[in-house]
């Protein structure tokens, strides 16, 4: 395959743009090389700017649960952007929305959109800290929820694992605030809440991670947070950004049958176009301006097109009663099929999915959280990386990201995938 054209955008790009990318993660700097600059996508596959076709397992990170350039969203997003595209008041697309996310998360009884995951996230916490009064959070290791000062924090030395910064630019003070625990330790956080629980406004948490490659919540983990959070009178949040409509209908929480106080959500939700939201309990959402004190505001949040876009998307997930179950036979044929390659090809595997969200690490130990996720071989996954681009398929070019499928992947793209990974794997063995 040839990368030129890429080769020569991202040397263009680096002329304006900071690191010749928008976000971190787009640079290839887990995984090495050049990074590809797509140039259209089409159902289950995208297309470079060398022309070279990928089946894409990325899919903008999440958001594209029915594919590139779905007729219905593409058709939504034209016929909104002909009435323009932002008003800066109220439009009854947001309440289109919201009530079909409040229709298939019943947790979610109010709901305040934003243009990302982040402002989300952030804005979640701080309604969890002005309602409660509170300043301290937790957050659990190698689980990611945007790029907010907040949830900046490696854990700590500390004995309570008090964060500390892990990036310039964020304090000592705001770290202070952020207690970081192991992910699946659910003695770690009784321990915690045990020393500071009346400091504590919330605990956010992945309820499946996508950001440390795949990690499923062992079955006691988050009853007890449940438990935990409600024992010390702080908020739970569900960090459903990325399993939001992604591992079920109604997201983990439906799977899993643990109603969250606060849920923050994107991606599926804007079908592909700038978005976030965070909802919950009325009584907690009420308390946001202008009905209450806490502050939350947005120029361009509930934007009409990413509106459309993310109402076709749920319209679609909404109206198809076996999407899920199809989505989860495919994540499990991928993770299977690769597991017995791995072992032909003599590879440590560990791997998981639910729903149509999945992950696989070159490690043969099972992964419960960032230690275990550390321990996998991040070379031999780069190497994987760049040979599965050459024959056409696109994972995410970090072990420590997850994998998606949509609507637009069949059968026949996972059977080519796979075989693409015994080449792969040969072609590894050879090096
Ligand atoms: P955004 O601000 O990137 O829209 O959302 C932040 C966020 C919050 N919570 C969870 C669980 C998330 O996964 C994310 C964003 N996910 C990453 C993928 N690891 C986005 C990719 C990127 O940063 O470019």
């Amino acid at each position: 395959m040839s990368y030129e054209r890429s080769i020569s955008a991202f040397a263009r790009a680096r002329n304006t743009i900071a690191g010749g990318v928008n976000s971190s993660v787009r640079a290839f700097k887990s995984v090495g090389g050049n990074p590809i600059f797509m140039q259209r996508g089409a159902g289950a596959h995208v297309f470079d700017l060398d022309g070279n076709q990928y089946i894409d397992y990325v899919l903008s990170w999440g958001p594209l649960l029915l594919g590139h350039a779905h007729p219905a969203v593409v058709k939504a997003i034209s016929q909104a952007a002909t009435r323009g595209s932002s008003f800066g008041t109220p439009t009854e697309a947001e309440s289109d929305l919201a009530e079909t996310i409040a229709s298939m998360l019943p947790s979610v009884e109010r709901i305040r959109f934003t243009s990302s995951g982040t402002e989300a996230t952030m804005s979640a916490v701080r309604l969890a800290r002005g309602v409660t009064g509170r300043a301290k959070i937790v957050k659990f290791a190698g689980c990611y929820h945007g790029a907010a000062d907040t949830f900046l924090i490696a854990a700590g030395s500390s004995a309570l694992t008090l964060g500390v910064p892990n990036s310039p630019g964020v304090t000592a003070g705001t770290a202070a605030d952020t207690i970081v625990l192991p992910y699946n330790d659910i003695e770690a956080v009784r321990a915690a809440f045990a020393e500071r629980g009346k400091e504590i406004a919330a605990i956010i948490v992945e309820p499946y991670v996508g950001n440390m490659g795949f990690i499923a919540p062992r079955p006691e983990f988050l009853p007890g947070l449940r438990a935990i959070c409600d024992a010390h009178g702080s908020l739970l949040i569900f960090d459903e950004v990325m399993t939001g409509f992604r591992i079920a209908r109604g997201g983990a929480q439906e799977r899993l049958g643990i109603r969250p106080d606060i849920t923050t959500l994107g991606k599926v939700i804007g079908g592909g176009l700038p978005v976030g939201a965070f909802g919950g309990r009325a009584d907690l959402m009420s308390q946001l301006t202008p009905d209450g004190k806490i502050f939350h505001a947005g120029t361009l949040s509930g934007n009409p097109l990413a509106m459309a876009a993310g109402l076709a998307t749920l319209r679609a997930v909404r109206d198809d009663g076996t999407l899920y179950e199809r989505l989860e036979i495919l994540a499990r044929l991928f993770i299977e099929g690769m597991r017995e390659l791995f072992a032909k090809h003599g590879r440590p595997f560990t791997g998981g999915y639910a729903g149509s969200m999945f992950g696989f690490y070159f490690t043969d130990e099972p992964v419960f959280d960032l230690d275990g996720a550390m321990r996998a071989d991040t070379k031999a996954y780069a190497a994987f990386f760049h040979a599965m681009a050459e024959r056409g398929v696109y994972l995410a070019p970090s072990q420590f990201e997850a994998g998606f499928l949509s609507t637009a992947h069949t059968t026949h793209e996972i059977e080519q995938t796979l075989h693409a990974a015994d080449e792969a794997l040969a072609s590894m063995e050879a090096e």
